[in-house]
């Protein structure tokens, strides 16, 4: 079985400064005191290995033999499907000597259209994760996320080859979103999410930090809630009627369809799919609705199969018929 993390503190081994920040954003909840490798003054070793899950451990075990701390170190990359998984583990070295990930960026896309590889150009950044003790104990993690490549860059956020890199799923790339929701789902995350599950304690020492998602409807201010909330794995999706621009249609059905197009997008601005939610609760109006808005619920949930609630009442405007409510988890 794997160690588990007993306290104290951790030497963060990376020299870059957009992963540090990452990282140091993600072990946040875990109580873990973190101190980087800068701070410390450790040099930063050779990466002669020739996988990200090799460097991760090279870093780690350097760092955690030179402060006789234990050490998590980052080796991660984008691999680009057309140029044989190039740069992969060479990404920061594609950067040359001054770290140009302009210059990176338009090496990765001047040789896809040299080799005039065919749309969409697909990629995937890689992270493996080293928690490595200095008696020699360790434990490696890797996480992945595929995307698009997009030309030219969008966005200023993040940090390396974030503003080409169009996840799946999604519409802004890693340099034009939130930090919190590249942070919800990248491949540093998720690589994150393994090694939490292994290695650290169940719960978190601190609360995980909560988000609040507005879909701008004029109730959210009256009556003071939010679309969604997003507090760490779970997503909690308020009560959504059938609104769509301010009108609602007469049918049951339509405002069903329309109550979960808004629900979808909640879902999606949390970093969550339908195939998270684990419980839907749906209110009629009138039993004789069910009928009518069954096929919408089954289009989206029939493989989900969340467990469910079923009431018939009454419901704040009389131009309702139809309010549904759901909460998803990504564990
Ligand atoms: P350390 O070895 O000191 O951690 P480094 O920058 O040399 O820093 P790597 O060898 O792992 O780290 O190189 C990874 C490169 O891949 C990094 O410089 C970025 O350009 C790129 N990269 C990794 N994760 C990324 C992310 O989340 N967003 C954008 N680019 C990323």
């Amino acid at each position: 079985m794997t160690r588990r993390w007993s306290g104290g503190k951790l030497v963060v081994a990376t020299h870059n400064a957009g992963k540090l920040r990452e990282i140091a954003e993600l072990l946040a909840p875990w109580g873990v005191e973190a101190v980087s490798a800068g701070e410390l003054g450790l040099p930063e070793p050779e990466e002669t290995e020739t996988s990200f899950i090799g460097n991760a451990r090279l870093k780690a075990k350097a760092a955690a033999q030179a402060s006789g701390l234990p050490a998590l170190a980052d080796d991660s990359g984008l691999s680009v499907a057309a140029l044989d998984g190039a740069p992969g583990i060479y990404s920061a070295r594609w950067a040359g000597p001054d770290k140009d990930f302009g210059f990176a960026m338009r090496r990765v896309w001047s040789e896809l259209e040299a080799g005039r590889a065919p749309e969409p150009r697909r990629g995937a950044f890689h992270c493996a994760l080293a928690l490595v003790w200095p008696d020699g104990g360790e434990a490696v993690f890797e996480g992945i996320v595929e995307g698009d490549l997009v030309w030219p860059p969008r966005g200023s956020r993040g940090f390396g080859y974030d503003p080409m890199f169009l996840p799946d799923g999604e519409s802004e790339t890693y340099g034009e979103m939130e930090p919190a929701r590249k942070h919800a789902s990248s491949h540093r995350a998720r690589a994150f999410r393994h090694l939490v599950a292994a290695c650290f304690e169940d719960k978190p020492v601190m609360a995980s930090t909560r988000r609040l998602i507005s879909s701008g409807s004029p109730f959210e201010s009256q009556l003071g809630y939010s679309r969604a909330v997003v507090q760490g794995d779970w997503a909690f999706v308020s009560g959504t009627t059938g609104y769509a621009n301010g009108v609602m249609p007469e049918s049951a059905a339509e405002q069903a369809r329309n109550a979960l197009a808004v629900i979808g997008k909640a879902l999606a601005e949390a970093g969550f799919g339908f195939e998270h939610v684990v419980r839907a609760t749906y209110i009629v109006t009138d039993a004789a609705h069910v009928a009518e808005i069954t096929p919408e619920l089954g289009a989206v949930f029939s493989e989900i199969r969340p467990a469910a609630t079923l009431v018939v009442a009454g419901l704040i405007r009389p131009e309702m018929k139809v309010e549904i409510e759901v909460t998803a988890y990504k564990g």
